[in-house]
């Protein structure tokens, strides 16, 4: 049965967002141990051995929500090139092929740098809309897998500076979003598909170790220039590192990674750049985290707070099933709803992780109108209710609850409620040997106090205390809400129920 290119987009796209992970469930994702049985010598191992207190990583802890940018020549096809739909992600479309591909695609898009003139590109507005939404950073792709540079690099021709545009884009978003307060982190990509000196496979040859030094040199000149050219940066967030030719490389990317912490100690950079002399990425072979944060949750969630082994960790996640660049037709696909989304970014930063939500603007410099949507819906929802997401840690103390989230700062709970009550009225599940109990409760959405008291059930035996809130049956709202609780310390003794007998 032939099925229309549509369709079988339609079917690569759920088969890779269903295929290895489920959205809100963890499919075929096996958590690496913690604890290694053995400790073994390793020479190029995490160069990452104390926990950061430092002011940038500490601000890291609190982002809560970020946006992620991937914008370049992919943006001018948006997945489609003369009535042919290309079914992979839109930000790979330069590697299309099949009997699909356009003929001669490869050097249609290797000079399509030549058309790129993003007219209604203004970086100003762009950030603006990200303070709107709450976005406390950025990750900004300077350079995709195709190698071409959104700024005007001095080691490759391949940039900015050559299209009919000209200007540094880099520039304009770090300055922009560092001046609406939002910091900005670089994505780089290794991986360069049109680079005559990278390869996917190891080197073999001395000719092939010549041209693929001569590739890596060319690396770490970018990324030193990136630094140089933007020192207000706080992180470089790396990408295509999976490759045998950087991953046998694990003496230079060692070296390289010492060499750029030793000149940036307070930069940020997550577990992707390199692994160890085992190949092993993201955790060395002593289950070490290979960089400050866990850099691993792409399109996919931990299924719970042990999952992280105490780790920080950031979560990224396209609003589309499976596109990070521009794609023009969002029909015959799911679009993550601005509910998805706050649940998505609620779950996470309950796990004390950060949400970052990705944006594909198109080749004019504008962001899809769906995008925009979600910026100002999620806009919305964070006016009335950010101070559940920024800078708050998992409510250990409270167990999991089936209303929703807990998040929690200082003797402050927050309980985002997704999952509303058939009788309108929560009930918190405190454990006996909590320090602190619910003392006083309002809903952030209109600051309305709310009744709490304990709830002496009389289950008998039981480990555990209840306090119930209750709802106002007027609460009208189409959107997850947020009760406030202030914790106080447990006062008195409780009357003692009589045990069952039987
Ligand atoms: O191949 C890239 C992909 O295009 C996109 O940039 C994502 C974003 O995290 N990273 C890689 C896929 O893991």
């Amino acid at each position: 049965m032939k099925i229309t290119a549509i369709q079988s987009r339609l079917l690569f796209l759920i088969a890779m967002s269903c295929g290895t992970i489920g959205l809100y469930g963890q499919k075929n994702y096996a958590r690496p141990k913690v604890k290694p049985e053995k400790i073994i010598d390793l020479k190029y191992g995490s160069l990452v051995k104390a926990y950061r207190s430092d002011a940038a990583m500490e601000a890291f802890r609190s982002y809560g929500l970020g946006q992620f940018i991937h914008w370049g020549l992919y943006a001018i096809p948006g997945n489609e090139w003369e009535g042919h739909i290309y079914t992979g992600a839109s930000e790979w479309i330069r590697s299309w092929g099949g009997p699909s591909k356009p003929e001669g695609w490869a050097t249609i898009y290797d000079n399509l740098y030549k058309k790129f003139d993003p007219t209604d590109f203004d970086a100003k507005r762009w950030a603006k809309q990200a303070k709107k939404m709450g976005a406390k950073y950025v990750i900004f792709t300077t350079k995709h897998h195709d190698g071409f540079a959104l700024w005007p690099t001095k080691f490759s021709d391949y940039n900015v500076s050559k299209t009919p545009y000209k200007k540094d884009i880099v520039k304009e978003i770090v300055d922009a979003y560092t001046a609406e307060g939002i910091d900005v982190f670089l994505y780089f990509s290794v991986m360069e598909w049109n680079n005559a000196n990278y390869m996917g496979s190891k080197p073999k040859t001395d000719d092939e170790r010549q041209k693929f030094g001569r590739f890596l040199e060319y690396t770490r000149n970018q990324i030193f220039e990136l630094l140089n050219n933007y020192p207000q940066v706080r992180g470089l967030w790396f990408d295509g590192t999976w490759d045998e030719s950087w991953v046998s490389s694990y003496d230079y990317t060692y070296n390289l990674e010492k060499e750029i912490r030793d000149k940036y100690p307070r930069l940020i950079m997550g577990s992707r750049f390199r692994n160890d002399e085992f190949g092993k990425r993201h955790f060395d072979s002593n289950e070490q985290l290979m960089g400050d944060y866990e850099q691993v949750w792409e399109r996919k969630l931990p299924k719970h707070v042990g999952w992280l082994g105490g780790n920080d960790w950031e979560s990224v996640m396209t609003i589309t099933p499976g596109d990070w660049g521009y794609t023009k037709n969002w029909n015959n696909m799911y679009i993550k709803t601005s509910n998805d989304i706050i649940g998505l970014m609620m779950k996470s930063v309950s796990m004390n992780g950060n949400f970052v939500l990705n944006f594909g603007p198109d080749a004019l410099g504008n962001m899809h109108p769906g995008e925009d949507k979600i910026a100002r819906e999620l806009g919305e929802w964070m006016e009335v209710n950010r101070e559940a997401v920024y800078g708050v840690r998992n409510a250990s103390e409270f167990p999991d609850t089936d209303y929703g989230y807990y998040t929690q700062k200082g003797n402050t709970l927050y309980l985002t409620v997704f999952n509303r009550p058939i009788d309108d009225l929560i009930r918190l599940v405190v454990s006996k040997d909590a320090k602190t109990v619910p003392a006083t409760a309002k809903l952030l959405i209109d600051g309305r106090i709310l009744d709490i008291r304990r709830a002496d059930i009389g289950f008998d035996g039981d480990k555990d205390n209840y306090f119930d809130i209750k709802l106002p049956e007027n609460l009208k709202t189409n959107r997850p809400f947020v009760v406030k609780i202030n914790l106080d310390a447990v006062k008195g003794s409780k009357k003692q129920q009589a045990d069952a007998h039987m």
